[in-house]
């Protein structure tokens, strides 16, 4: 498919038409409506030294009082200026340094954060305050209160994974700073996860928020379940052993926006060719290997980052037992009828 050719007649129709905010559909038709995705998002990794080097080096420019979020975004090679890793996702990492706070403010984004190195940092989310640990996966649901902070003599740095590309699209951002730094504390710490996240739920509770009601999910925990799900040996050919996080109230993605994952690659395994609509961006937890994604050889070691753009054949190769955190646009997609997968 390829638009027609303008002609001289045809430019000057344009042109006449053009003061009244009119424009032919045949000449962007096949740009509009695509044979196959292609955005501009490109393939790409980030060495996890290089960033963490700039991101120290900006906790000593600016305090994260005053930057309100001291964080380096990720932006993809292909979509620079437009503050995304995917079309639709957002990805920064953020570094909360020792006594710091990260002052509390609400937005219709919703965020998620998975913390790649430090111990002990904290988060406050709707009135419950959580510690974060390597590797753990924390959600802020949308229009809830949160402030960070660090009592631990660490520098704390997480990558955040926020909607923000589709709440821009659909203009629906609203913001607002609470008064004081760090909003009051209604419920103990442990008190989510006592409440939802045991395989149990007050006799009553019938509530179902789009958000898991759970905004921790340790690290210990998905690795443990990984690690006994190994024994089983039940690999899948493009996955290794792959699985979702879920809001155990209702079965469904753990944030309606953003679907979150957690993949466990053993030694040896090179993962068969597999592509989706829902373009992925990829934590390296452990291990090292290497990801083919189209034409681009992307090796990483813990810490990296890497983007795998929509229907971007990818392929991964474990060079030692990998642990894989991914998220994208999936539930979004589900739920729109429009996302696709094809293995092999
Ligand atoms: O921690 O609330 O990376 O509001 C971007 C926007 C983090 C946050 C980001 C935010 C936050």
């Amino acid at each position: 498919m390829s638009n027609p050719a303008d002609t001289p007649e045809r430019r000057s129709f344009y042109n006449k038409i053009d003061p009244d905010h009119l424009t032919p559909l045949w000449s962007v038709l096949s740009d509009l409506v695509t044979k196959e995705p292609g955005s501009g998002c490109v393939p790409y990794l980030w060495h996890y030294p290089i960033v963490r080097e700039y991101l120290l080096e900006a906790g000593e420019l600016i305090s994260a009082k005053e930057a309100e979020r001291r964080v380096l975004i990720l932006e993809n090679p292909g979509l620079r200026g437009q503050s995304r890793i995917t079309s639709s996702l957002y990805a920064g990492l953020q570094l909360v340094k020792p006594g710091e706070v990260a002052p509390a403010h609400r937005h219709t984004q919703s965020a998620l954060r998975f913390v790649i190195e430090g111990s002990g940092a904290h988060t406050a989310v709707g009135g419950e305050k959580t510690r974060m640990e390597a590797g753990d996966f924390v959600i802020t649901p949308s229009w809830e209160w949160h402030d960070h902070g660090n009592e631990s003599d660490q520098p704390m740095i997480w990558l955040d994974g926020l909607d923000i590309p589709m709440v821009q699209f659909f203009d629906a951002s609203f913001a607002e700073m609470l008064e004081q730094d760090e909003q009051p504390l209604t419920r103990p710490e442990g008190d989510s996860m006592a409440r939802y996240g045991e395989g149990l739920l007050p006799v009553d509770y019938t509530q179902g928020t789009p958000t898991s009601p759970v905004f921790n999910y340790p690290y210990e925990r998905t690795r443990e379940a990984l690690e006994a799900l190994r024994q089983q040996q039940q690999w899948d050919i493009c996955h290794g052993l792959k699985m979702r996080y879920i809001n155990p109230v209702s079965g469904d993605y753990a944030m309606p926006t953003i679907g979150t994952f957690m993949q466990l690659l053993p030694v040896g395994f090179t993962t068969e060719s597999y592509r989706s609509t829902d373009a992925t961006v990829f934590v390296i937890v452990e291990g090292q290997g290497k990801s083919v994604i189209g034409d681009t050889e992307c090796e990483w070691k813990p810490h990296d980052i890497f983007v795998v753009p929509s229907w971007f054949p990818v392929s991964h190769i474990a060079l030692s037992d990998a642990v894989l955190f991914s998220y994208s646009d999936r539930p979004v997609q589900k739920k729109l009828g429009l996302w696709r997968e094809s293995r092999g």
